[in-house]
């Protein structure tokens, strides 16, 4: 049997750090989620509830100067990175203070200042530029990486092999961040990819580094980032991580699938989800671990809500887009 890499350490203040990161991605997502139930964002939203971990644990391996880009489920990706939750939420909103100044709505996000460069709506589109950006990083001999997060459909479109391949040929500083939630729409897997078929070793085979993690489990994506980043930046060629996941809402908007009368996938499958929340598990491992107790940690999420409370209040009462200039900067 292969040896399992080795755990390296992770220090109780980075747990911590990364626990908080969790929190401010799961109770903005959450609190976006019930107001978009009052149907005054007028944005198609594809919510990550259940998938935060992913977005953070790999943000987390980043460092200043690299960029990240994401999908049409881009929520947690840019605010894991730092984004704005203010900003988000005006955009959601459709308002000037957006970060995309109204225009774009949940799917085209950006907070460039933190390196969160774009994301789109187009299947893997954002995997090409990406493996742009890190030829760009590579020509100029930066020491930055790209990160480009996708879901598990994207790897049946056509680019994902055409930047896979282009980028283990110029051993280009990219990774790629696949996050498999089993579903892409309402499609499982069983109707999408052949039986058996193992996203890695399909990457492996284009000569990348790759692997898998539980995508639920904080620490373990850290830690895989931290060792794939740290191949990046030796330069020895792009890498590929899959992270295991299950988004807990319907595919786009902020209802359950049961409410909806849906029964592409049962209730019990996403209640059995549900038991391995991210947010959960890491509050756990922290208070095992002794890095903080209960009511250290309830603290935090308290204060971290009210954070969110006033940004999302002040989002809704911002000016939408002036009159007549709508159409600025919409291509
Ligand atoms: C090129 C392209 N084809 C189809 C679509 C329609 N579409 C939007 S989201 C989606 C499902 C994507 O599934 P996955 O990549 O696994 O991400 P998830 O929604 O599960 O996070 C599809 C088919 C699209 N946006 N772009
Ligand atoms: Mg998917």
């Amino acid at each position: 049997m292969k040896a399992e890499p080795a755990r390296t350490e992770i220090p109780g203040e980075l747990r911590l750090e990364m626990h908080a990161r969790l929190l401010r991605v799961r109770i903005a997502s959450r609190r976006l989620a019930e107001l978009y139930r009052e149907q005054e964002m007028r944005t198609p939203a594809h919510f990550g509830l259940g998938q935060e971990a992913v977005a953070v644990g790999v943000v987390t391996a980043l460092r200043p100067g690299d960029v990240v880009y994401s999908h049409h489920r881009a929520h947690n990706h840019y605010l894991a990175s730092g984004g704005s939750v203010y900003e988000l939420a005006a955009e959601l909103y459709g308002r000037e203070a957006g970060c995309s100044r109204g225009r774009g709505g949940s799917a085209h996000l950006t907070a460039q200042a933190v390196g969160f460069i774009a994301s789109t709506a187009i299947l893997g589109e954002t995997i090409a530029i990406a493996t742009g950006s890190a030829l760009a990083f590579s020509m100029r001999g930066e020491r930055r990486l790209a990160v480009s997060f996708f879901g598990e459909a994207a790897c049946e479109e056509g680019i994902f092999y055409e930047s896979i391949n282009y980028a283990a040929i110029r051993r280009l500083p990219v990774l790629y961040v696949c996050e498999n939630n089993l579903y892409s729409t309402e499609s499982p897997l069983s109707v999408r990819q052949p039986a058996g078929t193992e996203l890695c070793e399909r990457a492996r085979s284009f000569k990348l580094k790759a692997e898998r993690v539980d995508g639920n489990d904080l620490a373990a994506v850290y830690e895989a980032s931290a060792r794939l980043a740290d191949g990046l930046r030796r330069g020895e060629g792009p890498a590929f991580l899959e992270c295991m996941t299950y988004r807990w809402l319907e595919h786009v908007g902020p209802h359950f699938d049961h409410e909806a009368g849906r029964t592409y996938r049962s209730r019990e499958e996403v209640e059995s989800w549900m038991q391995r929340c991210p947010v959960k598990r890491s509050a756990a491992e922290i208070i095992r671990l002794g890095v903080a107790d209960e009511a250290a940690l309830a603290a935090l999420s308290n204060g971290i809500t009210r954070d969110v409370e006033d940004a999302v209040k002040r989002a809704r009462a911002a000016d939408p887009p002036p009159q007549g200039d709508l159409y600025a900067d919409v291509w």
